[in-house]
C-alpha cells in the first residue's frame, strides 16, 4: 500500500496527488506540515530529515522530493505513456520538471506567501522583482505550450503533473495578470484530467 505524507494545499503534495489519480493507484494519505505539524517529530524526520513534504511510503520503501516521488510513480505504472521511454522525449519532460523546481517555483513563492500566505512582509523592492521573474517564467511556458500540446510533447506526462499546480496557484493568485492564450489552453486541458479532478480545485490558502 502506497501512504503519502503531506496536506492537499501544498504545491509540491499536490503534484503527487495529480500522478497518483492520473495513475489510478489507491493509496493512504495522512496530513502533514504548516498547521498540521508532523513533519519536526522524531517518527516523521526519520523518514524525511528536511521536515518537508510530501513523503512517500511504498513498503518499505520510503522517498522524499515531489518530483522524484512523481517520476518513482509514473516509471512504475506508466512506462511509455506518463514516463516516456525514448530518452530524449523523457529528457524533455524531465527538463520541465528542474525547470519547475529551479526557475518557476522560487519566485512564485515569494509572490504567492506575500500576497496570500502572509500578506505584505516583503519589501516593495524584493516582492517586484519577485514577481517580474515570476511573469518571465510563465512567459517562457507560454511560449513552450504554443509550440506543443502538452509540456513534454504530444502527450500528458509527468512533466505536466509536475507543473499545473504551480500555474494554478499563479492563475489564482489575488493580483492581475497578463492572458496568456496558450497557457491557458493546456491549463484548461489539465482540468478535463483525471489527475485533476478534487486537486485543482482547491483554493489557495
Ligand atoms: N524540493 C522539495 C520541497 C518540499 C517543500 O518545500 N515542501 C513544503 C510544502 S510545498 C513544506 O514541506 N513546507 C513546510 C511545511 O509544510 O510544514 C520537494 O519538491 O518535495
Amino acid at each position: 500500500m502506497l501512504t503519502l505524507w503531506g496536506r492537499t494545499n501544498s504545491l509540491n503534495v499536490q503534484k503527487v496527488l495529480m500522478c497518483l489519480n492520473e495513475l489510478r493507484l489507491p493509496f493512504v494519505r495522512h496530513d502533514a506540515g504548516m498547521q498540521f505539524g508532523v513533519v519536526k517529530t522524531d517518527d516523521y524526520m526519520a523518514m524525511n530529515p528536511n521536515s518537508n513534504v510530501p513523503t512517500l511510503q511504498d513498503g518499505d520503501f520510503t522517498l522524499w522530493e515531489s518530483n522524484v516521488i512523481v517520476r518513482y510513480l509514473a516509471s512504475q505504472h506508466a512506462a511509455g505513456s506518463l514516463w516516456p521511454l525514448e530518452a530524449r522525449q523523457r529528457a524533455e519532460a524531465e527538463r520541465w520538471m528542474d525547470w519547475q523546481q529551479t526557475v518557476h517555483n522560487p519566485s512564485l513563492t515569494t509572490v504567492f506567501w506575500n500576497l496570500v500566505r502572509s500578506p505584505g512582509t516583503i519589501g516593495e523592492k524584493e516582492f517586484a522583482a519577485a514577481c517580474e521573474r515570476t511573469e518571465r517564467a510563465m512567459d517562457i511556458l507560454d511560449a513552450r505550450m504554443g509550440q506543443t500540446k502538452w509540456l513534454g510533447g504530444d502527450h500528458f506526462t509527468i512533466a505536466d503533473c509536475a507543473l499545473a499546480p504551480g500555474v494554478h496557484r499563479y492563475l489564482h493568485l489575488p493580483m492581475e495578470r497578463k492572458a496568456r492564450a496558450h497557457v491557458q489552453r493546456w491549463y484548461e486541458a489539465v482540468l478535463q484530467r483525471d489527475g485533476a479532478k478534487d486537486i485543482l480545485l482547491l483554493p489557495l490558502s
